[in-house]
C-alpha cells in the first residue's frame, strides 16, 4: 500500500491533540504556547491555503472550522479534493439532508439549507428512533385514524382525525422544534447518540388543533399532573409490545395554546416520515415529545415513566459534572425548553468569496426553546470584537427570528464568521459546549462558518 503523508485536515480530524500541539505548539512541560504564530501560522496557513487577517486572535486549542470534523457541509476551501463529505439521504420528497443513521433513520439538515424563516417540508430534520409504523394497519382514509386520551380524565376519549378537525378550532402556526440531541457533536469528550451538528432543528407552519382544547374536554382531574405519548411506530426489535419512545411534559406545557395536534405541515397533509396523519407538536421543548403517528395522550398522577424517560434520558445535570464521567442520576434533571441557538445559513462553511471582495453579507437563523432571541452578535476576528445584527421579530411566539449582517472584511484570507445569540432570559450560547452529559443534550457553542477571500 502506498504510503503518503497525511494533510493537516486528516489529522485534525483523526488526532486533534496532535495537530492542535503541531500548530499551536507546546513549552516542554506541555502547555500550550497560546498563540498561533511563527510555525504554528506556518502550518496552519498552508492547510488552510490562505492568510490568516485575524491569526492573533485565534485562541490555543481551537480547531479551525475549516478543519473541524464536525461538519456536515461540503469540504471546505482547504480540503478541496478530500472526500470525507457526510452520507446524504436519499428520499423521494427530501433534500439532500445529512445522514447520521439509516436504522433508525436519522438525518439532519446542513446549515445553508436552514436558510429560510419557515423550514420547507423536503428540508426538514428525520429523527426516528424506531421502524415507520405499519402501512398494513393504517387506515386507508387518514380520518379515521384514533387518538385515545386517558388516564386522569373525567371522560376518556378516543378521537377520530375526522372528529377532530370538525369539532376543534384549528390553528396554523409556525413552531420550531428541535431535537434534544442538537449539537451533540461539539462536546468534547464525544457523548453518546448521533451526531447532530446544528441541523436537528426546524420552523414549519404546523396546522392542527390545541391540545389543551381536546384535554379541557376530557376533563382533567385535580390529580392530572404530566402527559404520556405514544405512537403507533414500531421498536427496532420488532416486538409489537414496546414502544419505540414515549416521552411527556408537564400539564402546563401541554395547556399551552402552542402545543398542537398537528394534521398538516407547511400547508399539506403530514407526510408519512414526519408523523402522518397526525402528531404532536410541542414547540420550544425536546423534539422527543412531539409523538409522530399520535395514538395515545396519557394523563398521569406523576412524571411519566415510559421509555425515554428513565436515567440519563433527556436529563442534564443539576451540577456540572467531569466531562467523560458516569456520573450519577440523582444529579440529572429532565431536559425541557432548549436552550438559545443561533447558525449562519447563508453564506454556506467552505465559501469562497472572490477577491477584492470587502465586506461578508450573512444570514441566519435564532431560536430558544420558550425564549424568544434578544440580540445576535457576529464576529469575523476570533469574539475579539462583535457587531450586532439585525434581528427580525418572530412570526408568531416560537417561530425561528431570521438575522442578518453586513461585515466589512479588511483583506483577502481565512475567515471564521461566528454568530452568538442572546435569549430574553439574558443567556447567551458559549465558546465551547458546556455542562457536559453522558447522552450528550444542550450543546449550543457559537456557530462557525469558514469563508476564504481570494488573494
Ligand atoms: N412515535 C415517534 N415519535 C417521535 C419519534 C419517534 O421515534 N417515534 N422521534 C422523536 C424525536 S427524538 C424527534 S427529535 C422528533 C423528530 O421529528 P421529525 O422526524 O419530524 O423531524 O420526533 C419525535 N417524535
Ligand atoms: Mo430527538
Amino acid at each position: 500500500m502506498a504510503k503518503r503523508e497525511r494533510g493537516m485536515h486528516e489529522l485534525y480530524a483523526d488526532d486533534p491533540e496532535r495537530a492542535d500541539a503541531l500548530v499551536f505548539g507546546r513549552r516542554t512541560d506541555g502547555s500550550r504556547r497560546g498563540f498561533l504564530k511563527g510555525a504554528g501560522l506556518a502550518t496552519m496557513g498552508a492547510a488552510i491555503g490562505a492568510t490568516i487577517p485575524f491569526s492573533d486572535n485565534i485562541p490555543a486549542g481551537l480547531v479551525p472550522a475549516a478543519l473541524a470534523q464536525a461538519t456536515t457541509t461540503p469540504p471546505p476551501p482547504a480540503a478541496a479534493g478530500v472526500d470525507k463529505g457526510p452520507k446524504l439521504l436519499k428520499m423521494d420528497g427530501k433534500a439532500n439532508l445529512a445522514l447520521l443513521g439509516d436504522r433508525p433513520l436519522v438525518a439532519e439538515t446542513p446549515a445553508e439549507l436552514m436558510d429560510d424563516e419557515v423550514t420547507p417540508t423536503e428540508k426538514f430534520f428525520v429523527r426516528n428512533n424506531g421502524l415507520l409504523p405499519d402501512a398494513a394497519k393504517m387506515p386507508s382514509d387518514p380520518r379515521m385514524w384514533k387518538v385515545k386520551i386517558d388516564g386522569e380524565v373525567d371522560k376518556p376519549l378516543e378521537i377520530s382525525l375526522g372528529d377532530l378537525m370538525a369539532r376543534y378550532e384549528a390553528v396554523s402556526l409556525k413552531l420550531q422544534m428541535e431535537c434534544g440531541g442538537n449539537g451533540r457533536s461539539f462536546f468534547t469528550p464525544e457523548a453518546r447518540g448521533n451526531q447532530w451538528t446544528n441541523g436537528g432543528a426546524g420552523c414549519a407552519e404546523w396546522t392542527g388543533v390545541r391540545l389543551a382544547d381536546v384535554l379541557k374536554t376530557a376533563g382533567l382531574k385535580s390529580t392530572a399532573v404530566y402527559t404520556g405519548h405514544y405512537g403507533a411506530d414500531v421498536h427496532l426489535s420488532g416486538d409489537a409490545s414496546r414502544p419505540t419512545i414515549s416521552r411527556g411534559m408537564r400539564i402546563a406545557k401541554a395547556m399551552d395554546p402552542h402545543t398542537l395536534i398537528a394534521f398538516r405541515m407547511n400547508g399539506k397533509e403530514i407526510p408519512l416520515i414526519h408523523g402522518g396523519p397526525i402528531r404532536l407538536i410541542v414547540p420550544g421543548w425536546a423534539g422527543s415529545l412531539s409523538a409522530k403517528w399520535l395514538t395515545r395522550v396519557w394523563i398521569r398522577d406523576k412524571e411519566h415513566d415510559g421509555s425515554g424517560m428513565a436515567g440519563f434520558s433527556y436529563r442534564v445535570p443539576i451540577t456540572p459534572m467531569i466531562p467523560g464521567d458516569k456520573g450519577d442520576e440523582k444529579n440529572m434533571a429532565i431536559l425541557e425548553s432548549m436552550p438559545v441557538r443561533s447558525v449562519v445559513t447563508f453564506p454556506a462553511h467552505g465559501t469562497k468569496l472572490p477577491k477584492g471582495t470587502t465586506k461578508i453579507d450573512l444570514r441566519g437563523s435564532a431560536w430558544a426553546g420558550d425564549n424568544s432571541i434578544q440580540s445576535v452578535e457576529i464576529s469575523i476576528d476570533y469574539g475579539a470584537t462583535w457587531t450586532k445584527a439585525e434581528v427580525k421579530a418572530p412570526a408568531n411566539k416560537f417561530a425561528f427570528q431570521r438575522f442578518s449582517a453586513s461585515i466589512p472584511v479588511p483583506s483577502a484570507g481565512y475567515y471564521e464568521v461566528w454568530s452568538k445569540a442572546t435569549d430574553s432570559s439574558g443567556k447567551t450560547q458559549p465558546f465551547q459546549a458546556g455542562n457536559w452529559n453522558p447522552q450528550g443534550y444542550g450543546a449550543n457553542p457559537v456557530s462557525r462558518v469558514a469563508v476564504l477571500i481570494e488573494a
